[in-house]
């Protein structure tokens, strides 16, 4: 397996896909995934774009559909949820195709969405993610991380640096052909500066700041836990997962 870390979806190569891709979006695009996936939601169909997502889900039988839409950490209005995973209860969202469309979780998505296989990561699920990488190796991975409209995000970051350091072997030049690029290094070494203190970095990262103003406090202590959904998001058709 040859892993690389690209840090905003912007950073992806345009002329190749890999085998695999796993999008990256802790605060708060692929947390609220897993979190609607593990609820029992029948599947849930990204979008860039908040009309077509109006549009698309119009078709869709009223009570069996929720509009979720965020821009800029707030709601949009007109949609049912913003993107809060503390909403996605099991009563909420079971059974139920669950339209998103976010400022940049759901345009990485979309970046990536013709490679073979593509999956979604977070802390929550983190675990699963892993494991099924483990068992599957593709040849190449990508761990695309969302940021923030085309910028780093330290928590997106330190996401993907976890996912490196339990699939590769402890660094040293012995592993140098596993290594995709350099910022599978950084991303590694970010992780383990704050793997003891994720809430922490997330109060101190710039995302996490715009979401204390809005006053979600509690999502980002959510957004923190590790590995405490047994769910792995993966691409059935371009952007339905
Ligand atoms: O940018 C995104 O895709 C969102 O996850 C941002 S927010 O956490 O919902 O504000």
């Amino acid at each position: 397996m040859k892993l690389f870390v690209y840090e905003t979806p912007e950073a992806t190569p345009t002329d190749y896909l890999p085998d695999c891709a796993v999008v990256i979006d802790v605060l708060r695009a692929t947390t609220t995934i897993a979190t609607v996936l593990a609820a029992g939601a029948e599947a849930v169909q990204a979008f860039s774009d908040i009309e077509e997502l109006m549009d698309v889900s119009a078709k869709w039988e009223t009570k069996l559909r929720l509009r979720a839409g965020e821009r800029g950490g707030a709601k949009v209005e007109g949609c049912d949820l913003g993107n809060s995973p503390l909403d996605c209860t099991c009563e909420l969202v079971k059974g139920k195709r669950f339209f998103l469309s976010t400022t940049n979780g759901t345009r990485a998505l979309h970046r990536v969405e013709n490679s073979s296989v593509v999956l979604t990561a977070a802390f929550v699920n983190d675990h699963s993610v892993i494991d099924y990488l483990k068992q599957e190796q593709p040849e190449t991975v990508w761990l695309v991380c969302s940021g923030w409209q085309g910028s780093y995000s330290l928590e997106d970051t330190a996401c993907a640096g976890k996912i490196a350091s339990l699939l590769l072997p402890p660094l040293s030049h012995k592993i140098a052909k596993s290594v995709g690029n350099d910022e599978v290094i950084g991303a590694i070494a970010l992780y383990s500066q704050w793997q003891d203190n994720l809430l922490e970095l997330f109060h101190l990262s710039s995302h996490g700041q715009r979401l204390l103003r809005l006053g979600q406090t509690e999502d980002l202590a959510y957004c923190a836990q590790q590995n405490v959904l047994k769910v792995i998001p993966t691409q059935k058709e371009p952007s339905i997962l």
